[in-house]
């Protein structure tokens, strides 16, 4: 067991120093699309313009045709995307809300797997797999004790699932050979079970190889809520994420809510003295933990977002894959303050953001 953690702990180092050549000509934190496009392997011109129709389907790092001239100040285009982080951010899909005959609530969802080429920073093209066209998939909200009724369509090339973090039946887990096991290309199931326990929790298709699956962008936040609702916030949710463009099992790419650098361009903006929430999940794969970290300020914490009382007071907090937690803080002063991950190789390729307070 040892071992493995220690054979495990080589192969990242080796990863990493591999990485760390490819970024020692990266400057400094904050240039965005310049830094990133220096980072991450790729060609210029004509050899770029010829390789661009063949990567851009496959999701290698390709960049636009016009090379290095054209792609400065080039921003993602998010409607092409078909989502953009600013709208994901506050973005809560509470479902079809029907009563049934015993008077408990019922939320519906239909939830589509497709696949789908997204921009996940300036000219960088990443065949990716989406539940209903977005990545992360919509954040599903509940209350406490709701009936929940999610029907799954599976419009990919692979067998999928949706695997819901909570308490539920074996039969609505979602993962292969119980309950309906993997869903064929053009398959269908219905998952049910009872919202519960509050906190923030996840779901994610448990198809193996489990990492591609998942790296591919099969997951989303899956929140429910206390019966005695929280605190009245102004209230966001961060998926942090990364992308491997070249297939090495190490990312490229870092963001939360999957495009690099998206509120840094564009800061997150909030009001002074106002109650911020925010749902902070973790499911990067490749890299053991991930974190965040809160400039000139410092937040509550609730892990898995299962209590109302926080655990801790902080500006940093660490997560592993599948971890998640609620900070809840506000800002005395007015003003531009950085987030990020505390890992500055992810802060450089993207998982960065500002909040921009005004009164
Ligand atoms: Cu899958």
């Amino acid at each position: 067991m040892t071992k493995r953690i220690f054979r495990h702990a080589i192969i990242q180092l080796v990863t990493r120093l591999t990485r760390r050549r490819l970024l020692s000509a990266v400057p400094a934190v904050g240039l965005g699309a310049t830094a990133l496009h220096a980072a991450i392997p790729h060609k210029h011109g004509n050899a770029a313009a010829a390789e661009h129709d063949m990567n851009a389907g496959a999701g290698g790092a390709a960049h636009g045709s016009n090379g290095h001239a054209g792609f400065r100040g080039r921003e993602v285009d998010h409607r092409a995307n078909g989502f953009d982080p600013h709208r994901i951010l506050r973005d809560f899909d509470t479902g079809k809300v029907s009563r049934l005959p015993n008077g408990r609530t019922l939320r519906e969802w239909t939830i589509a797997a497709a696949e789908h080429e997204i921009e996940i920073a300036p000219g960088v093209k990443f065949a990716a797999w989406s539940y209903n066209g977005r990545i992360p998939g919509p954040t599903l909200r509940a209350t406490e004790g709701d009936r929940l009724r999610i029907k799954f369509i599976n419009g990919g090339r692979h067998p999928h699932t949706i695997h819901f973090h909570g308490i539920h039946p074996a039969s609505a887990d979602g993962v292969a050979g119980i309950g309906p096991g993997d869903i064929p290309p053009g398959g269908e199931t219905v998952y049910e079970f009872d919202a519960t326990p509050y906190g923030l929790h996840l779901y994610h298709c448990h198809v193996r190889p489990l990492a591609e699956h998942i790296a591919k962008g099969l997951y989303g936040a899956f929140l429910i809520d206390p019966k005695d609702p929280r605190e009245k916030a102004d209230e966001m949710v961060m998926v942090m994420n990364g992308f491997d463009t070249n297939f090495d099992r190490a990312n490229e790419v870092y963001a939360a809510n999957t495009i690099g650098f998206a509120y840094s361009e564009k800061p997150i903006r909030i009001k002074r003295n106002e109650l911020v929430r925010l749902y902070l999940v973790n499911v990067l794969e490749y890299d053991l933990i991930n974190s965040f970290h809160l400039h000139g300020n410092f937040f509550d914490y609730i892990p898995t977002g299962t209590s109302k009382k926080p655990s801790e007071l902080t500006d940093t907090v660490m997560l592993c894959q599948g971890q998640r937690g609620i900070l809840e803080m506000r800002f005395p002063y007015t003003g531009r303050y950085m987030f990020h991950a505390h890992q500055s190789e992810f802060t450089e390729l993207g998982w960065m953001g500002f909040f921009e307070v005004t009164d």
